[in-house]
C-alpha cells in the first residue's frame, strides 16, 4: 500500500469529504511551505500526487469542491511585504502529464477540439526549475516586475529584477510596443547554486535545498543588494498583455521576436508535428537533461499557431492547448528501516539508509547514501524517520531530508562502529576529513580489495567485460583472487568452478581478459586506483610522463608540474608508489602482458600558461577555436567558456561581443591572435 504523509495509510480514511478535508488542509500547508517561505515540506512529486487525489476526488463528488481548494489555485498567496501587482492577463498554470498516454490524449484533444485529423504543429520549451515572472516594459523600458502570486496578483519585486543581468532595462530595436508583459521563469543555474551554497556554508547560513529555492529566495529579498550578488537568469517563455504592438502569429515566432529585442530565451527548444514529435523530443531531452546547465522537471507542449491556441482556450485553471509533460519524480517519500555502513575501495566508510522500497527516478530504490556521519548530523536524519530520496540521472539515490513531524516517538539515533564491520580493523576519522575510514587496507579488508578490483576491471580503466560486482565477490571471497595481478592468472578451471558459470561464459571472461592487456597508459594508471587521482588526472599524468618507468620514481616537484596536480594529489602518488607491495603489483600487471602504445612525451619547455586560464572570443584571424585551444594547452593553459575574475587573459578576434565588454570591466589582459601565439612560442 502506498504511504501517505498523513501517517496512515490513503486506504484508512474513510470517508471522501474527510479525505478531501485532509488533503486540501496538507495541500496548503505544503504550498505555503514551498511557495511563501521557500522552504518544502514534502518532495514535489508527493505534492502533485495528494494534488491529482484531491481533484479525482472533486471529479468524482463534485459536491466536495469548495470555492478556497487548492485546486481553484494557481499559487501561493502573496507576500505582505512587498507591494502587490494586479496581472493584467492571468498568470495561469499548466496541466500536467506524465505518461505517453497522457501526451497522446492531449494531442487527441487538440485535434478534437481544432475539428482536424491533421497532425498537429507543437511548439516545445523546457518547463525550468524557477520562479514564474512577469516582465512589463513600457515604450522599450523596464517599468515592473511580479511573481506569478495566486496567478492573479503577484509581489511587485521590479527591484530585485532590475539586477538580474542577462534582462534587458531597454528593448532592442527602435519600435518598441507601448506595454509589453514577458512571461519567462527566473531560475540559478546549477553551478552557481553550488557556489551559493558553499558561501551559505563557510558564513555558517542556511542552504538552500535546491536551485528553484535558491531563485525564489534570492528573488524574494527586501534588499536587493542581497539579490544582486547572486547570480539569476531569465528565459521568457510567454506573452501576457501587449498593447501598441503586432502580436506574432505562433509561440516560435514570438520567441524569435524577444531574441531580436534581447530578451533572453533558451536554445533548447523544438517546433515538431504530431504526438510522435513531441515523445521523441522528450525522450533526447531527458538523455540531456543532467548535462544541461539548469535544473528542469519536464518539457511544455504548445500548440504552435497562436489562432489556433485562441480557438482552444482554457478550462478551470490551465489551457487547453498546452500540457507539461513530466519527468519522473526524482524525489519521493519512504522509511529510513535502518542505516548501515558501505566499506569503498579506499577503506572509506559511507553509512548508507536501508529503506522501505519506493519508485523514484524511474526505478525502485532501496539503498540511498547518507555520505558521512556529519551530513547525517546535519540533517537530522534517524532510523525510523519518513525521509525524501532523491535520484537524479545515474547518481546513487540519496537522502535529502527528514520530515520531523511524522518522526515516530522511538527514531534511533545512528552511532558510527568503531570497528570495521567486514575486517574488524579500527574505523578513524582524520581531523581535516569529513569521511571515516576503515584503517585494514587491501591486505586485510575483502571490502576495500573488491572495491579496488571493482574499479580495475571498470569500464573506464581496463574495461574487463563481464567482470562484475557479483564475479569479484566470488572470487574474493573464495580466496581465488587477492589482486589484480591475480585476475590476469585466472584460468578456466577455476573459473567454471565458480557459482552459475557456464563454460561459454568462463571463455568469454578469458576473451575479454586478454583484450583488456592491450590498453592505454591513462586507463592503467587509473586502473590503480591511486587516491585522488580520477580519469583527467591519469591523462594528464600519462602525457607528462609517458613511460611507467619514469611515474614510479616522480618527484614531488616534477608531479606539482602536472596540469591540475596539487600537493594534496602529488602526495597520494608518492605515498601509492612508496608502498613496495603497489610496485609489484605493476611490475606483475605489466609482465602478465598488460602493454599500451608508446607515447610521445610532452616537451616539456617553460609551461608559460600553466596554472592560467584563458577565454577565446570573436573570430581569430587564423586559428580556428580548436586550434587556439590546443595551442594554449600545449603552454600549459586552460580554456574556459566565460570570463570571470579568474579569467588570467582574454583572446579576442573580430566581433567579440559581451565577454569582451565583461574583460574591460574587470580590467583583464586582452590577447590578440599574434600576441597568444608569441607568448606560447617560449613554450
Ligand atoms: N517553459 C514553459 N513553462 N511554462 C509555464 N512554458 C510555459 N508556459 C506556461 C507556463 C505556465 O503557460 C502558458 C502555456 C500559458
Amino acid at each position: 500500500m502506498q504511504n501517505d504523509i498523513f501517517g496512515g495509510t490513503s486506504g484508512e480514511v474513510t470517508t471522501p469529504q474527510a479525505r478531501a478535508e485532509i488533503l486540501r488542509s496538507e495541500l496548503n500547508r505544503h504550498a505555503h511551505a514551498y511557495y511563501v517561505l521557500d522552504n518544502p515540506s514534502v518532495p514535489d512529486a508527493e505534492y502533485d500526487r495528494l494534488f491529482s487525489e484531491l481533484q479525482q476526488l472533486e471529479q468524482a463528488h463534485p459536491e466536495l469542491k469548495t470555492a478556497d481548494s487548492p485546486t481553484n489555485r494557481v499559487g501561493g498567496a502573496p507576500l505582505p511585504e512587498f507591494g502587490q501587482v494586479q496581472h493584467a492577463i492571468p498568470m495561469l498554470s499548466l496541466n500536467n502529464g506524465f505518461a505517453d498516454e497522457d501526451v497522446i490524449n492531449f494531442d487527441r484533444r487538440v485535434r478534437e477540439g481544432l475539428d482536424t485529423t491533421g497532425e498537429i504543429e507543437y511548439a516545445i520549451d523546457l518547463k525550468f526549475d524557477g520562479l514564474a515572472i512577469n516582465l512589463r516594459y513600457v515604450d522599450g523600458l523596464f517599468s515592473q516586475a511580479a511573481t506569478r502570486g495566486d496567478g492573479f496578483t503577484g509581489e511587485d519585486v521590479t527591484e530585485n529584477i532590475r539586477t538580474i543581468r542577462g534582462i534587458p532595462l531597454r528593448l532592442h530595436g527602435d519600435n518598441p510596443p507601448k506595454v509589453l508583459d514577458v512571461r519567462g521563469e527566473v531560475l540559478m543555474f546549477k553551478n552557481d547554486f553550488e557556489k551559493l551554497n558553499q558561501r551559505q556554508r563557510d558564513a555558517g547560513g542556511k542552504e538552500f535545498a535546491n536551485p528553484r529555492n535558491a531563485a525564489a529566495g534570492s528573488l524574494r529579498q527586501l534588499d536587493s543588494k542581497i539579490t544582486a550578488q547572486r547570480s539569476l537568469r531569465f528565459f521568457a517563455y510567454g506573452i501576457g498583455y501587449l498593447e501598441g504592438g503586432k502580436l506574432p502569429s505562433s509561440h516560435r515566432a514570438l520567441l524569435d521576436w524577444y531574441r531580436q529585442m534581447g530578451i533572453p530565451v533558451c536554445e533548447e527548444n523544438a517546433v515538431v508535428r504530431g504526438a510522435a514529435g513531441l515523445l521523441d523530443f522528450y525522450q533526447a531531452i531527458q538523455k540531456k537533461r543532467d548535462a544541461l546547465a539548469y535544473e528542469i522537471d519536464g518539457v511544455v507542449y504548445k500548440v504552435n499557431d497562436f489562432a489556433s491556441q485562441d480557438n482552444l482556450g482554457f478550462v478551470s485553471r490551465a489551457p487547453r492547448f498546452a500540457i507539461a509533460h513530466k519527468f519522473p519524480a526524482q524525489e519521493a517519500l519512504t522509511t529510513v528501516l535502518d542505516i548501515d555502513v558501505q566499506v569503498g575501495r579506499t577503506g572509506a566508510i559511507t553509512p548508507v539508509a536501508r529503506l522501505v522500497p519506493v519508485f523514484v527516478g524511474g526505478v525502485t530504490v532501496t539503498n540511498a547514501t547518507l555520505h558521512n556521519e556529519e551530513e547525517i548530523q546535519r540533517k537530522d536524519i534517524r532510523i525510523g524517520d519518513t525521509v525524501s530520496v532523491r535520484r537524479a540521472g545515474d547518481v546513487i539515490p540519496e537522502v535529502v531530508a527528514s520530515v520531523l513531524e511524522k518522526r515516530p516517538a522511538d527514531a534511533r539515533q545512528f552511532i558510527m562502529p568503531t570497528a570495521c564491520p567486514i575486517c574488524g580493523s579500527a574505523i578513524v576519522k582524520l581531523e581535516d576529513e569529513a569521511i571515516a575510514r576503515c584503517t585494514g587496507g587491501w591486505i586485510k579488508c575483502s571490502a576495500q580489495r573488491k572495491g579496488g578490483l571493482f574499479h580495475f576491471a571498470s569500464r573506464k580503466a581496463m574495461n574487463i567485460d563481464g567482470v562484475g560486482e557479483q564475479l569479484i565477490d566470488q572470487l574474493v571471497d573464495k580466496q581465488v583472487v587477492t589482486t589484480a595481478a591475480d585476475l590476469y592468472k585466472l584460468g578456466l578451471r577455476a573459473l567454471v568452478e565458480l557459482d552459475r558459470m557456464a563454460e561459454k561464459s568462463a571463455q568469454n571472461i578469458l576473451a575479454a581478459l586478454e583484450v583488456s592487456k592491450h590498453t592505454s597508459f591513462a586507463r592503467f594508471i587509473y586502473a590503480l586506483g591511486i587516491r585522488h587521482v580520477g580519469e583527467s588526472t591519469a591523462k594528464d599524468l600519462a602525457a607528462y610522463f609517458g613511460k611507467m618507468d619514469a611515474l614510479l620514481v616522480a618527484t614531488e616537484e616534477q608531479l606539482l608540474n602536472v596540469p591540475d596536480v596539487g600537493p594534496i594529489v602529488a602526495k597520494s602518488i608518492l605515498r601509492f608508489f612508496s608502498d613496495p607491495l603497489n610496485v609489484e603489483l605493476v611490475e606483475q600487471l605489466i609482465a602478465s602482458g598488460v602493454h599500451w602504445p608508446e607515447i610521445e612525451v610532452q616537451e616539456k619547455g617553460e609551461q608559460v600558461l600553466a596554472g592560467k586560464t584563458l577565454v577565446l572570443t570573436g573570430t581569430l584571424p587564423s586559428l580556428s577555436r580548436d586550434q587556439a585551444t590546443e595551442v594554449i594547452e600545449k603552454a600549459g593553459g586552460k580554456v574556459a567558456g566565460s570570463v570571470s575574475k579568474k579569467t588570467s587573459y582574454l583572446v579576442a578576434g573580430d566581433d567579440a561581443g559581451s565577454k569582451l565588454v565583461k574583460a574591460q570591466e574587470l580590467g583583464i589582459t586582452i590577447l590578440t591572435e599574434a600576441e597568444l601565439l608569441q607568448l606560447c612560442s617560449r613554450s
